[in-house]
């Protein structure tokens, strides 16, 4: 899907919850680099391979594997990202922001799967209400 004026946004610093056009209510925001930074993506769809989905700022850049931070504005249930495709290895949850608790993380270097290894940049599929 292509946006018209999609060049000529200014970004703002991240001080609002919602830090691009995209990333809205219903969705799971992903950012390549720590703390909401860098390449963004957003998704309110299950998704169980994200190796064919692009940034939306970082041209033909993946999604797959380089998520960094995130944020959960889906509107029901936790999320659950996994290492691998089909919702399969090993896994990860995150709260959404109507619960509050853990909904959102600057900083995936310090999370691990439940089985082994680091979520930062290894993020390949997600499923709300898993
Ligand atoms: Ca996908
Ligand atoms: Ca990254
Ligand atoms: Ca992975
Ligand atoms: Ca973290």
């Amino acid at each position: 899907m292509l946006f018209g004026g999609l060049a000529v946004y200014t970004v703002s610093p991240a001080s609002a919850e919602t830090a691009n056009p995209y990333c809205k209510s219903g969705d799971i925001c992903y950012w390549g680099e720590d703390s909401y930074s860098d390449c963004y993506w957003d998704s309110a769809s299950d998704d169980p391979n994200l190796g064919n989905d692009n940034w939306r700022n970082c041209g033909s850049a993946k999604v797959n594997q380089g998520a960094n931070s995130a944020k959960n504005f889906g509107n029901s249930c936790t999320i659950v990202f996994f290492d691998y495709i089909n919702y399969s290895g090993g896994s990860h949850w995150m709260s959404r922001v109507g619960l509050g608790g853990y909904w959102k993380d600057p900083n995936f270097g310090n999370n691990t799967w439940s089985n082994t290894g680091t979520v930062e940049n290894d993020i390949t599929s997600h499923n709300f209400c898993y």
